[in-house]
């Protein structure tokens, strides 16, 4: 009879193989974190709009591919210019991020580096010596119309920074999508996944549609409403397939009140209409919204306030 001992028998396959890890998205407002969110999940999980400063939250979206989970965390765009208490709340999110994530994906716009781009990634080079790998990821490439200027762009980029890859790709084409989770897949260590097959967000539908209220609110009332709007979720009830949900806008002037509410209320109703259909989508039932709107000045300012409504 031999000695030797034989060795463990491997555990089940499956579980073994499997990668599950926290990806960062990171980047000055307005360079397409959300849209790229989105994309990498395959369903809407985070409103985009073209106004700076439209993610508040951190959001996970979660993808899961063969026996990959990717857990991917959209953060607000990092603020430089303000210092009210909302963009000091952002930037505290931003920052809380990173310390804890396998994996940062520093997005930018392609062929363009500002002040606001060098602000951000100095916070991810001072991260130190046990700071995750930092995937540079130039979003926007449908825009640059001169390509060739893009390979000495790249070059100098390396020069800022040793990125772990360089990927320059549209969020709003589905082949750069796919080909970037290949390519961040080695990045996450091998463990069990964190949430279900099938899970798309940690975030509940009462925030979803918030959320969804307040990006119809920034798409159609355009550049005069000031960013400090927001939306406040008054009641959200489920009866079977149906959700009954009234919600308050939140404004900090008589003069915003109006814009809001529109000519006749056609602004008010156009906002609901548009938030509701969506809704409707997302949840695969019907949706009865009730909109309110309400003056409270200096809200955005007030750190009580914040967490009153829900900012962290
Ligand atoms: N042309 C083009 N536009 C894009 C692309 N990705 C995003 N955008 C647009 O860029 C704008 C900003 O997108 P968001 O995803 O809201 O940007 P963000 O970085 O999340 O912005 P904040 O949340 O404000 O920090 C929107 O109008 C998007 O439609 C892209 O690949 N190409
Ligand atoms: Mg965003």
């Amino acid at each position: 009879m031999s000695t030797e001992t034989s060795p463990e028998p491997d555990p089940a396959p499956e579980a073994d193989a499997r990668r599950c890890g926290w990806i960062a998205i990171v980047g000055r407002p307005n360079v397409g974190k959300s849209t790229l969110l989105n994309a990498l999940v395959g369903q809407k999980v985070s409103i985009t709009s073209n106004k700076a400063q439209t993610t508040r939250h951190r959001i996970h979206g979660i993808r899961t591919v063969g026996s990959t989970q990717f857990v991917f965390i959209d953060t607000p765009g990092f603020q430089t210019r303000h210092a009210a208490a909302l963009n000091r709340t952002l930037n505290r999110t931003v920052q809380g991020v990173l310390a804890d994530v396998d994996l940062v994906l520093f997005v930018v716009e392609a062929g363009r580096f500002g002040l606001d781009d060098a602000k951000v990634l100095s916070l991810l080079a001072a991260a130190g010596a046990d700071a995750p790998p930092v995937v540079l990821v130039a979003n926007k490439l449908d825009a640059v119309h001169r390509r060739a200027e893009l390979a000495p762009w790249l070059k100098g980029m390396q020069e800022r920074h040793p990125f772990a890859e360089y990927v320059p790709l549209s969020a709003r084409r589905d082949a750069d999508v796919q080909r970037l989770l290949g390519i961040l897949e080695p990045y996450l260590p091998q463990q069990d996944w964190f949430y279900d097959e099938d899970a798309l967000t940690d975030r509940s539908e009462r925030f979803l549609a918030s959320e969804i209220v307040r990006e119809k609110l920034f798409r159609l009332t355009g550049d005069e409403l000031p960013y400090t709007s927001t939306v406040v979720i008054d009641s959200f009830q489920e009866e079977g397939e149906l959700r009954r949900i009234a919600a308050s806008i939140v404004v900090e002037r008589d003069a915003h009140k109006g814009m809001v509410i529109g000519d006749r209320g056609a602004m008010l109703k156009r906002i609901g209409t548009e938030a509701r259909q969506e809704l409707e989508r997302l949840t695969g039932g019907k949706v009865f919204l009730e909109l309110w709107v309400k003056v409270r000045s200096g809200w955005a300012d007030d750190e009580e306030h914040l967490r009153s409504y829900g900012y962290e």
